[in-house]
């Protein structure tokens, strides 16, 4: 055993004595034991043989022994008998930054608290705040902790974090001098819900000054590698940026190598190498003569190969290469398609901006009809609607829509909680007067497999019920989403023709891309929604729109493309 494991059990065992709430003396001298080990030079096993662990610091007969112990077989006995009295996943916790051992005792005693997840969905839901010494303030300050270390973990970023960066040094380098050509690559073109790193690609006639001044950016924390014709950044957030540089000549087969993915092109390749030729990131090589052939542009890759020109959010080998022979690719939808956003919050709930300014907002960006959603009663961390106060919604939305008609359907609908024992927050009755309403998960999502999946079943079988939100719950890098039987809900929403959610947020992209392709395939309608909680938050339907086209949507399988007349069905007697 090295000893950098000999110390980390040392930690494991003083923290969990700690949260066990043990003697502080025998807490630190545990502590003071692995830190001594840790700045040792020396392996542990050599000066044992020497005879000398009880003359290092700290370290006495009994600690001694117990180092021995691991020395011969590998794991402490003592440490065993704690991980069978408390839970390990506690000292995950103590990872978050402002959580100690005493606070990680706190969570588990009083809530039952033993995973990060668990420890982020109390937080959410609003229960840390009611424990001593904490508040609202600390509460956040947890979530973001976790946020933070969950990140840290995946490595990935999400795409609503990485497009917006890519795009913004991409602009600055397209200023250059020389600059032919520039474009984002990579799984940030592809729009992969989460992102490994950025990949730029240039074409200039001045290679060294586009890679010095890439490597100059301001927003470059460190310069990873820097070569004549790439080089590689890394960002404050931890995102790493690959710029490849190439002369125009290339930008095609150079474009088309780095936009990946990484199985499409090892299909490109293998077509190639029927039709004789070899593909690289330079050109077509003819295998025979050895004469290149340059591409100028993608287009001509894929006419080369006798294909049609496969976008960029299908290349993922997924039959994408099948369909293209047959001629066969989904006409995807666009945002130009999307005429309505039937999801969203306003200050009746946890928005910040009134019906009104949503309205006018969603009028600015040629929206046709909006569907106001807040929270129902239940959930009162999102200040959830009274059935009292969404009568007295109704009112304001009635008057609101006298102001934008003939410009904008203004339909009234709720976002009513899925409660934990399967309930739905409101009683048939209110849900009727309603035009829309959308049930969604938010509490309670841990709850076994067959427990969740009933849940969400019943909601879907509920004649009231028009759609599921953001089904899964997950949030991206955070925590998973429900376990739920994803074929059963499937199957109930195609029987009950219930509306599944395509949630625009980048948080949660939920339904994700297989999701999507396998509910269309049953038929199921599909609404890709923003869940705005503010106007700006209405821009982020693009990344719902990217979603929809890596699940190969066309505009017809989505309900915010219209017909207007479609969506005018779901007025209840306006
Ligand atoms: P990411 O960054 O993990 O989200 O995913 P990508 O697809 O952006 O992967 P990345 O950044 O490693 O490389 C960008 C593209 O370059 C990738 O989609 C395909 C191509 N590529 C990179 N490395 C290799 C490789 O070793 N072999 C092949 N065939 N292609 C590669
Ligand atoms: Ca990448
Ligand atoms: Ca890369
Ligand atoms: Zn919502």
């Amino acid at each position: 055993m090295k000893n950098a494991s000999i110390a980390k059990i040392f930690y494991d065992v003083a923290n969990l004595l700690q949260i066990r709430g043990d003697n502080i003396h025998r807490v630190l001298s545990y502590r003071r034991a692995a830190e001594t080990i840790d700045e040792l030079s020396q392996p542990l096993q050599d000066i044992r043989q020497e005879g000398d662990l009880e003359k290092l610091p700290g370290i006495g007969k009994t600690l001694a022994e117990k180092i021995v112990e691991m020395l011969d077989t590998g794991e402490l006995s003592f440490y065993n008998r704690l991980a069978a009295e408390l839970p390990v996943t506690l000292l995950d916790l103590l990872n978050i930054e402002g959580v100690g051992p005493k606070k990680v005792k706190l969570f588990y005693d009083e809530l039952q608290i033993t995973t990060l997840e668990e420890l982020a969905e109390a937080a959410r839901e609003g229960k840390l705040r009611e424990l001593p010494k904490m508040g609202a303030k600390s509460e956040e300050k947890i979530l973001r902790g976790i946020d933070q270390l969950q990140r840290q973990q995946t490595g990935r970023h999400l795409l609503g974090d990485a497009l917006p960066l890519a795009e913004r040094i991409l602009g600055e380098l397209k200023q250059l001098d020389g600059v032919q050509k520039a474009a984002v690559g990579g799984s940030v073109r592809r729009r992969k819900e989460t992102i490994g790193d950025i990949d730029l690609l240039i074409a200039t006639d001045k290679p060294e000054e586009t890679i010095d001044y890439f490597c100059n950016l301001e927003i470059a924390e460190e310069v990873v590698a820097k070569g004549p014709t790439k080089a590689r950044i890394q960002l404050a957030n931890g995102l790493g940026v690959d710029l490849r540089v190439l002369p125009a000549e290339n930008w095609g087969t150079l474009l088309s190598y780095f936009t990946g993915s990484q199985a499409h092109n090892v299909r490109l390749r293998e077509m190639a190498r029927k039709k004789g030729l070899s593909l690289n990131e330079y050109s077509f090589t003819d295998l025979d003569s050895g004469a290149e052939t340059l591409c100028p542009d993608e287009q001509s890759i894929y006419q080369t190969l006798d294909l049609p020109y496969i976008p960029p959010v299908l290349r993922e080998d997924r039959g994408e290469i099948e369909a293209a022979q047959q001629n066969d690719l989904p006409d995807l939808i666009q945002k130009s398609d999307i005429v309505a956003d039937l999801h969203m919050h306003t200050t009746w709930s946890d928005g910040q901006c009134s019906i009104r300014e949503m309205a006018r907002a969603a009028v600015d960006r040629g929206l046709r009809c909006i569907c106001i959603t807040d929270h129902s009663r239940s959930l009162g961390i999102a200040n959830g609607l009274s059935i009292e106060r969404l009568k007295e919604q109704a009112a304001e939305i009635k008057e609101v829509r006298k102001e934008v008609e003939g410009q904008l359907l203004l339909l009234h609908g709720t976002e009513m909680e899925i409660k934990a024992d399967g309930s739905l927050d409101y009683p048939d009755d209110v849900l009727a007067g309603l035009d829309l309403v959308i049930a969604s998960l938010h509490v309670s999502l841990n709850q076994p497999r067959r427990q969740i999946t009933e849940r969400l079943l019943k909601a879907i079988h509920n004649p009231h019920v028009d759609m599921i939100a953001h089904p899964t719950g997950r949030l991206l890098g955070r925590r998973p989403g429900a376990d739920l039987d994803m074929e059963q809900v499937f199957q109930a929403a195609a029987s009950t023709n219930t509306i599944l959610e395509i949630n625009a947020s980048p948080q949660r992209l939920d339904l994700n891309d297989i999701h999507i392709r396998r509910a269309a395939e049953l038929g199921i309608p599909l609404s890709i929604n923003t869940d705005a909680h503010a106007i700006d938050h209405l821009d982020l339907i693009d990344y719902g729109v990217a979603a929809a086209q890596r699940g190969w949507l066309t505009a017809g399988q989505v309900i915010n493309c219209g017909p207007l007349t479609q969506l005018e069905e779901f007025q209840n007697g306006h």
